[in-house]
């Protein structure tokens, strides 16, 4: 069994990721067989809940009002449309419903307790329910875990170095504290990153450090290849190279190997053998449906011709337990992926 570190440096990163290509895809796959199932793929669909009109100024996001877009603001979905679309991702393969909402950070008020609604809702249509919502306290983390919360998403984005040219409106710090008070709510953890922003690569392999140096790693990591959107300042980034995403979903596969690799936003411009490469580099997850939050995505019937193809499967929701299972239970398997 492949052993678990918490204490990668960055110079043993940076060799890893700078191995010979194919050396490196060997490598995470044989780590990847022998963790998991590795032809399991657990299938995540987006639900932008609240959109657009952010006061964040995240230099790649589509949703930060002070960028001109052409997103439609709109304010919180009503339960019974999340409840809708929840009810489709599930027909369409997916476990897990993550729902998004352009906040800097959660307030106590009354849309906080719609959304804690929602959460209950979705849980009990047997779907694992995820949010990502911006800055959480500590007590906000607890509410939402105790409507049935499984998972929460907190990207780092970038390097902490790299942070102020993309975001100057919060620090990495802060997104730090959010991970530690979603991992005291015995919520299960997803933090990852963006390539293609411009970082250097040493960023990419600084931010992988700090993920893998965590207490505990990330139960997800979603590796997203920046979509540039006109009207934000990163709309004329060049398109990240496929052997970049190959390379740090192989890297993040190595250093995290029970940690469920998503290959998220970016699949629309990637082909089924580009995408192939990634799930033999040790990608286990995607989002699915037509959506990410603001921009397209694959369609649920093109990746399941993906899946015969390739011979992948999706993974049942709740194979690690459920969260309102007695607590000690629920610490047991909450880091025992698979
Ligand atoms: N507002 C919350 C936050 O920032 O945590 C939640 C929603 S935010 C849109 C979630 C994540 O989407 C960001 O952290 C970022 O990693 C990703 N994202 C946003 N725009 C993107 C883009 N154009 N390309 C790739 N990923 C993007
Ligand atoms: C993540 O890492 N990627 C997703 C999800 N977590 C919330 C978001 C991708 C967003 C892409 C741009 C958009 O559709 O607005
Ligand atoms: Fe707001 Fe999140 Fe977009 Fe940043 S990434 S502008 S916080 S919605």
């Amino acid at each position: 069994m492949t052993e678990v570190r918490y204490d990668w440096t960055q110079e043993e990163i940076s060799k890893i990721y700078h191995s010979p290509l194919l050396d490196l895809i060997y490598r995470a796959a044989t780590i990847h067989r022998e963790n998991k199932d590795y032809a399991e793929v657990q299938i995540s669909s987006l639900i932008s809940i609240k959109t657009g009109g952010c006061p964040e100024d995240c230099a790649y996001c589509p949703q930060a009002a002070r960028y001109s877009t052409g997103v439609d603001v709109h304010a919180l979905m009503p339960k019974e449309e999340v409840i809708a679309a929840a009810k489709r991702a599930k027909e369409g393969g997916a476990s897990r419903l993550c729902m998004g909402a352009a906040w800097r950070e959660v307030r106590d008020n009354r849309d906080f307790d719609k959304v804690l609604d929602m959460v209950t809702a979705v849980n009990e249509l047997d779907m694992e329910v995820c949010c990502t919502l911006g800055m959480l306290t500590e007590n906000q983390a607890q509410r939402l875990a105790d409507a049935g919360l499984y998972a929460y998403n907190h990207n780092l984005d970038t390097s902490k170095d790299d942070y102020k040219r993309i975001i100057t409106t919060r620090t990495y710090d802060e997104r730090l504290t959010t991970l530690e008070h979603v991992r005291k709510a015995k919520i299960s953890v997803c933090s990852g990153g963006i390539i293609g922003l411009g970082e250097t690569t040493a960023d990419r392999i600084s931010m992988l450090k700090t993920l893998s140096n965590l207490p505990k790693h990330p139960e997800s990591v979603p590796i997203n290849a920046l979509v540039p959107v006109k009207g934000t300042p990163l709309a004329e980034q060049p398109r990240v190279s496929v052997w970049d995403m190959v390379r740090m979903i192989a890297t993040t596969r190595i250093i995290m190997p029970k940690t469920v690799v998503r290959l998220s936003a970016g699949r629309t411009e990637m082909s089924t053998v580009e995408q192939a490469l990634c799930f033999m580099a040790g990608a286990n997850s995607i989002f699915a449906g037509e959506k990410l939050l603001t921009t397209p995505n694959p369609t649920f019937d093109e990746d399941m011709f993906m899946f015969e193809l390739l011979g992948l499967k999706p993974r049942q929701a709740f194979k690690n337990g459920r969260p309102n299972e007695p607590k000690e239970l629920r610490e047991m398997s909450i880091n025992e992926v698979f």
